[in-house]
């Protein structure tokens, strides 16, 4: 067995993590008790990696579509680059170099990422290269930039243990960066006097540890920070010396936030004005370490948001020290990589601009081209738009899913439907943009790659490669590399002649001297023996820990600015068609579109399907309950699903996740619901507010049906009935084999040749192995199949009461002996007692909340539930939900 260090490919954090390998395959994966971000831990993701990366549904070899609406087959290396070099050369001469894109990914390498730019802006001389974190960090990168001159998040995460405030806004860690919650919670533990303030219209998991819970209105940040900033003053709480010192644009903003009083904001955030004030006071008080993510990102005013938040570290003197920094959290692993090398459509190499001519020539005499153009590449939802009205004609998309991320799906199906020519290099073939892609290449991920990543604090990190990749899979510089070569074979040898991620790196390297992110000091030998910070300049003996403590801003004069942004309400405010705010985001155990972790069935146990989240009263007032089926509209689209009673969301606002998209469900998933309006600095679009109304869906006919066996050839089986239905909800269930879970529901019963091509993928219509049971006049069948005495697959449709025991009975493969009598009778329901586990609130030790929940009515408080049932007390993922459960058990008594 071989052990290599690497990090987890997930969120941002940035866990170290030992893989294991025993002849080609990962075999188990262990958080690295040597990094410092995580100390040995990981989270039910990163626990799972190697779950993950035994599961099939892997792109393994180049494919390639010859012509729209034909096939596309299995090619080699040499044709399928041969083919995009020969359509990206004829569109790029008969077009000119804006007619081409690349839409790439904060989870590629920087040293990927590095290629991909240069060959976009150095070698094709095109600016059309933008990633997937415009969805994600540009407005906290524009933030920054505004205010303290470089986009270099002050702080680290050691903060978390000095700070005495702790100001969460619009992130959700208890769920998003996981890792980092447990230092939240152990630095409390330690630390009894850390108060936890927490900005979010929800009441998540999060906010329900914290202090101060401010459940803002939607949008409503600017005014609140303000307010504070309003309170701070009349207080007495700033830090005059330091905005002396230190600060220019005092005055503006201090005339601008003389209007925001506690009073008159109070009504515009929802919250009391005593909240306000509260919240001044601690954050004054310090030092503060604020922690931030999308709930202040994918606004429409989100460089205001971020900028008002910066604004009170500078006003208070919180910034520059041990405890107290405005510390954006980055959600993608390599988020803060693709910022260094400059791969956005306005940014260019080590943190220089696209439009300041000096940095372009710099840039230009470093790769050893001529220029670098000047004309601003497409932002990620302008980038589609142009592919939709056939401005650009080919875009290669790398590392992303943009079929199922980008708001407004209906017009990005129709720009990947519009487009000559989709090339998409990913590490799976079935994802939502796979279906268009006209070249696919096949790329190797986590694991089986080499290169660097850099974490939301600064910190680079060898990814390694463990074991070869799959198939014929190639490391995505690699890709980028070859086609550059064939694309230009006068220049692409000479600019792109890397045999190495480590000869990329190096090239990176020499581009950040004399940048504020220089790391001239730092070699991949030196990262081999350890993650290490940036700035390392030549000559120092270590990566800086902290950013400003000199009170010196990269802003030209030294001195950090003020934002005076007037507060503007959300893109697309509610109205009386359009009632409900919708909000959207994450699960604690799903990454984005599932293209991972939707192989992995335990993953599932803890939320096994998406449910729009609903305050009670809102959905009493559409006399609708807890489970019903509803349809969720927007003016752009629509999906079907069911809703879920939440006392977590306030009356007028509904919450939908992020992840599932039309593998596991009907439809485009959220973001056909979402708008494709963005801030006009960042151009981050709004992903986390839209207008929506809800209603009943009424769907009679139902069905349901569950089979053992692999989870992404069962997932394969059901998409014809995923795309025929109004509603539909796949998962996978189990922990020793996957269980396929669908749940469908429909106008109208389905056509009988789609069930019957159904029952023959699932083994369903075997008349010697399955056990059947049908009443027309009720419209009620059963089928079940039986394997060496124990249910493998089974179909209910008409009746599905039984779903939730029979899925357990499949999961824990019981004798099929003891459903016979179900089976017969015409009654579906389960038999007494079956009740099912619910969710598996415990991943690592597969625990399910029937079982917590009457241990807690018991009289168990946390303590309890993890001695007895030892919930929560592997990876910790579960502990906020476990205090949850017990808090609500005591206040319902
Ligand atoms: N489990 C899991 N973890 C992940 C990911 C994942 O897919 N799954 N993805 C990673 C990535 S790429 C990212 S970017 C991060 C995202 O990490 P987070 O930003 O923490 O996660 P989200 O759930 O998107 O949004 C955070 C919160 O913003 C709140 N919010 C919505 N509107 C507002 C508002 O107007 N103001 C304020 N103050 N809050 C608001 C939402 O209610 C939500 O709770 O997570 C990373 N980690
Ligand atoms: N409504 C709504 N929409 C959102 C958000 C939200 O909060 N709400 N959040 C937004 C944010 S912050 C983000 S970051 C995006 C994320 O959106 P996407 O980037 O679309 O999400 P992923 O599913 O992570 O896509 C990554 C793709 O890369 C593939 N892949 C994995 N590893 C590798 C590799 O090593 N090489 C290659 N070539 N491919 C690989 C995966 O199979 C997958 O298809 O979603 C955005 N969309
Ligand atoms: S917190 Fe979890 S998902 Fe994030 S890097 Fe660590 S192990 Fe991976
Ligand atoms: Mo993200």
């Amino acid at each position: 067995m071989s052990v290599v260090t690497s990090v987890c490919c997930y969120c941002g954090t940035g866990c170290g993590v030992l893989i294991e390998a025993e002849s080609g395959k990962i075999t188990g994966v262990r958080g690295d008790p040597a990094h410092p971000a995580n100390r040995g831990r990981l989270c039910t993701k990163g626990a799972t990696l190697h779950l993950a990366a035994a599961a099939s549904g892997r792109a393994r070899v180049p494919e390639l579509r010859r012509d729209k609406g034909a096939p596309r087959e299995r090619v080699d290396w040499e044709t399928a680059l041969d083919h995009a070099a020969d359509r990206f050369r004829r569109i790029i001469r008969e077009h000119g170099p804006d007619a081409v894109a690349f839409y790439i990914s904060g989870q590629l390498t920087t040293e990927a990422y590095y290629v991909f730019n240069k060959l976009a802006k150095g070698l094709i001389g095109t600016n059309n290269v933008d990633t997937n974190s415009r969805l994600c960090m540009s407005s906290a990168v524009a933030g920054y930039k505004a205010t303290l001159g470089a986009d270099a998040p002050p702080g680290c995460y050691d903060d978390i243990e000095s700070a005495g405030t702790l100001f969460v806004a619009g992130s959700n860690p208890a769920y998003a960066h996981p890792i980092l919650f447990r230092r939240i919670e152990d630095a409390r533990r330690a630390n009894p006097d850390l108060r936890l303030i927490v900005v979010d219209p929800r009441r998540t998991d999060t906010a329900a540890e914290a202090d101060l819970h401010l459940a803002i209105l939607p949008g409503t940040d600017v005014a609140l920070y303000h307010a504070m900033l309003n309170v701070m003053l009349w207080e007495e709480w700033i830090d005059r010396a330091f905005i002396a010192a230190h600060t220019d644009g005092w005055a503006a903003l201090r005339d601008r936030v003389r209007d925001y009083t506690p009073e008159k904001v109070a009504p515009i955030c929802g919250v009391p004005v005593a909240d306000i004030v509260q919240a001044a006071r601690w954050f004054a008080q310090g030092p503060t370490l604020s922690l931030y993510c999308q709930g202040l990102n994918q606004s429409s005013c989100g460089v205001d948001k971020n900028a008002a938040l910066i604004n009170l570290h500078l006003a208070t003197g919180q910034i520059g020290r041990p405890g107290a920094a405005p510390l954006s959290l980055t959600g993608q692993p390599n988020a803060m990589g693709g910022r260094e090398v400059g791969g956005m459509a306005n940014l260019l190499s080590a943190h220089r601009d696209l439009d300041n001519p000096a940095h372009r020539a710099e840039v230009a005499r470093l790769w050893g081209v001529e220029a670098v153009p000047e004309r601003p590449g497409r932002t990620a939802v302008e980038l589609f738009e142009a592919v939709r009205r056939g401005e650009i004609k080919a875009v290669w998309i790398a590392c992303t899913n943009p079929a199922q991320s980008l708001p407004d799906q209906n017009r990005v199906h129709e720009a990947l439907q519009a487009a000559e020519c989709v090339v998409l290099q990913d590490a799976y073939a079935d994802t939502e943009t796979a279906a268009y892609a006209d070249v696919l290449l096949p790329a190797s991920t986590w694991g089986e790659t080499d290169g660097t990543m850099t974490n939301s604090e600064r910190r680079i990190a060898r990814v390694r490669a463990a074991v070869p990749p799959p198939g014929e899979a190639r490391a995505d510089w690699a890709i980028a590399t070859a086609f550059a070569r064939r694309l230009d074979p006068a220049r692409g040898p000479r600019l792109f002649p890397y045999a190495t991620a480590e000869a990329v790196f190096n090239e990176h390297r020499e581009t950040t001297r004399g940048r504020d992110l220089d790391i001239t000091g730092l070699s991949w030998e030196m990262l081999d023996s350890g993650p290490q910070q940036w700035p390392f300049p030549a000559g120092a003996a270590a990566g800086q820990v902290r950013l400003y403590g000199d009170g010196v801003y990269p802003t030209g004069s030294g001195r950090a600015r003020f934002h005076a942004a007037p507060y503007r309400q959300v893109a697309e405010p509610i109205d009386a068609r359009y009632p409900l705010h919708l909000n959207t985001g994450r699960m604690r155990d799903q990454w984005h579109a599932m293209s991972r972790t939707g192989r992995v069935a335990r993953l599932f146990a803890h939320v096994d399907a998406p449910r729009l989240a609903m305050n009670p009263s809102d959905l009493e007032r559409r006399r609708l309950k807890d489970g019903d089926l509803v349809r969720v509209k927007s003016r752009r689209g629509e999906v079907v699903v069911a809703a879920e009673a939440s006392e977590a969301i306030r009356p007028g606002q509904c919450f939908l996740p992020m992840h599932w998209g039309a593998r596991f469900m009907g439809g485009h998933g959220v973001n056909a619901l979402t708008l494709p309006l963005f801030d006009p600095a960042s151009k981050q679009p709004e992903l986390k507010h839209a207008a929506v109304q809800v209603a009943r869906a009424d769907l009679p006919w139902r069905m349901a049906a569950l089979a053992a066996g692999d989870g992404t050839t069962l997932l394969d089986a059901v998409q014809p009935l995923l795309r025929a239905c109004d509603y539909a909800a796949a998962g996978l269930a189990g922990r020793e084999r996957d269980v396929l879970t669908l749940r469908l529901a429909h106008s109208e019963p389905l056509p009988e040749a789609l069930l019957a091509a159904f029952d023959a993928a699932l083994g369903l219509d075997d008349p010697l192995a399955v056990m059947r049971y049908q009443d027309r006049k009720r419209g009620v069948a059963k089928r079940v199949r039986v394997e060496q005495g124990k249910v493998v697959a089974a179909r209910l449709t008409g009746e599905t009461a039984a779903f939730a025991w029979l899925r357990d009975a499949v999961v824990e493969g019981v004798e099929a002996a003891s459903l016979r009598a179900w089976m017969l009778a015409p009654v579906a329901r389960p038999p007494a007692g079956g009740g099912g586990r619910g969710r598996i609130v415990c991943n690592c030790l597969d625990v399910g909340e029937a079982d917590i929940v009457a241990a807690i009515a018991a009289g168990a408080d946390l303590a309890a539930l993890q001695s007895a049932l030892k919930c929560g007390t592997e990876c910790g993922s579960c502990v906020p939900e476990l205090k949850r459960l017990v808090a609500a058990r005591r206040a319902a008594a």
